[in-house]
């Protein structure tokens, strides 16, 4: 059967786990034979958000263009996958129905979990106060009220996580 394009639409704190269950997937589904593009909010405000910072605008901003580029893929059949904290409900929803093909996936683990990783040391900075509007801490975080998936990173693997997914990429025929 010919590949279908799907986004599959990573949303979560700063180090709740999207980018690692992103590289397990991406790997996974490359293997497998599909073609991969990665979208990290990480990445892409390095070249395409570049002006942009942390205000709601900015947030919401970043996410329209990183969902206008997921259409665009997401159309040609590829499978795009979406890391980006996209703290906001509605511009979630905005791009799930530009999209269409879309699988949100929460990535969740408690805001203390995620504080304690801490990998870039961007909590510490944000409780000093030298990162302002930090989310989760200073500034708010909108669960899904319905994702497709929730993967509990606290509690579940990498592996796991990533299966949870796989399966329901292949539960919606996109597999
Ligand atoms: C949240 C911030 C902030 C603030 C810098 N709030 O975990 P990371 O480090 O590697 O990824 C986060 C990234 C957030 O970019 P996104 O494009 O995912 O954000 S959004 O969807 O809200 O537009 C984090 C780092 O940048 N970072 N300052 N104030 N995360």
């Amino acid at each position: 059967m010919p590949q279908r394009g799907v986004t599959v639409w990573l949303t979560g704190l700063s180090g709740a786990g999207k980018t690692t269950i992103s590289r397990s997937l991406e790997q996974q589904l490359r293997c497998s034979g599909y073609k991969v593009q990665v979208l990290d909010g990480d990445i892409v405000r390095k070249n395409l958000c570049k002006e942009l910072g942390f205000s709601k605008e900015d947030r919401d901003e970043n996410i329209r263009r990183i969902g206008f580029v997921a259409h665009l893929l997401t159309k040609n059949d590829v499978i795009v996958i979406v890391c980006a904290i996209s703290p906001y409900y509605a511009i979630r929803q905005e791009v799930r129905q530009l999209i269409g093909n879309f699988i949100e996936v929460y990535v969740h683990a408690p805001l203390n979990v995620c504080e304690q990783r801490d990998v870039k040391g961007l909590y510490k900075k944000a409780r000093a106060g030298e990162i302002k509007n930090f989310t989760g801490i200073d500034d708010p975080y909108e669960p899904p009220l319905n994702p497709e998936v929730e993967c509990k990173t606290d509690s579940e693997s990498i592996v796991e996580s990533a299966n949870k997914v796989l399966a329901k990429l292949a539960d919606l025929g996109y597999l």
